[in-house]
């Protein structure tokens, strides 16, 4: 069966129509994963975008036709492994599923979620990165990436955007050796499906899915052109596609078949938060790009 045919014989476990910003991938990718993992599956969203618009609901009542509760934004990963070994004792096939943010991920949650998986607790773990604390108003996450105009690292008299690079948490996740880590994003949706289904049968420990997920309203692009930018994301490098399993590093197909890259001002360019950004900058991030590039032909052997 293909992808399309799959996922609309799924039932959408989400509330119907979008309760996100217009073009929000974060939805989008979150009613996916819920469609592959069944209803057989608890939630945890901490706040941020996703807990606000689609898993607290409105009028009293849940954004999900499953469980969902909303951890506090740093211990999502330790209040899920919790749920998950109460879950153990009635029902161990019971996925459980963290949807955290990137701020929620890569900074305050980043212990928890460390030690979750050192202690290999079976529990899946979303980032939802769209490069921000997008939810309170673009503030800068460990995970926005550098020259980015958020609203805490503004452009003017003061500075020119996030003066640091990404941190680049699936990797960190991947040196601690995490049960399973993949990145992914709805841009490829095939991979992005069988990378989730493969996650649902991980049963030695902590799965870390990063996903990237472009956000129009902190990105300062059009709705429509979300996908489109993910695509770039990844048709450039700045994104790349991979998996990590048992100290080995596979390069997934959409990464792996880039014949030409794209230039990185193919991502950069019609996005507001970089509008400032000069040649030499340009220069400076594809430094970086092609650098984590190299490293990782040499993690999986390429
Ligand atoms: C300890 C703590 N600090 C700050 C907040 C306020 N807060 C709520 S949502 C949010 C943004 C979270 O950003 P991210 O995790 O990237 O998720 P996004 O909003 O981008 O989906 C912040 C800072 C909080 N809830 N708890
Ligand atoms: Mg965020």
């Amino acid at each position: 069966m293909n992808t399309v045919d799959f996922l609309n014989s799924r039932e959408d476990l989400l509330s119907p129509g979008i309760s996100a910003c217009q073009g929000c991938m974060a939805e989008l990718s979150l009613r996916v994963i819920l469609k592959v993992l069944g209803e057989k599956t608890v939630l945890v969203v901490p706040p941020g975008c996703m807990a606000g618009a689609a898993v607290g609901g409105w009028n009293k009542s849940l954004g999900t036709k499953i469980p969902a509760a909303m951890p506090q934004l740093g211990n999502s990963a330790s209040m899920l492994a919790g749920i998950k070994a109460a879950y153990d004792l009635v029902d161990p096939d019971v996925h459980c599923l963290a949807y955290a943010g990137d701020g929620g991920t890569a900074d305050i949650g980043l212990q928890a979620l460390s030690a979750a998986a050192e202690r290999r607790d079976n529990i899946i773990y979303v980032c939802n990165d769209n490069e921000a604390y997008m939810n309170t108003g673009f503030q800068k996450s460990g995970t926005t990436p550098h020259g980015a105009r958020t609203s805490t690292t503004p452009v003017g008299s003061v500075g020119r955007g996030k003066v640091n690079f990404k941190k680049d948490v699936p990797m960190m996740m991947a040196m601690q050796n995490t049960a399973y880590v993949a990145t992914l994003t709805p841009a490829y949706m095939n991979d992005f499906v069988e990378k989730v289904q493969k996650a649902a049968t991980i049963k030695d420990g902590l799965v870390y899915l990063h996903v990237l997920n472009p956000c129009p309203t902190g990105w300062g692009t059009k709705p429509e052109n979300s996908i489109a930018y993910a695509r770039a994301a990844v048709q450039s490098r700045y994104f790349l596609l991979y998996e990590y399993r048992n100290y080995e590093f596979t390069v997934s197909a959409p990464t792996k078949n880039i014949r030409e890259p794209k230039d990185v001002t193919e991502f950069l360019q019609k996005q507001k938060r970089f509008a400032h950004l000069d040649e030499q900058d340009y220069e400076e991030v594809r430094r970086v790009v092609n650098s984590r590039w190299e490293n990782l032909k040499k993690l999986a052997g390429l």
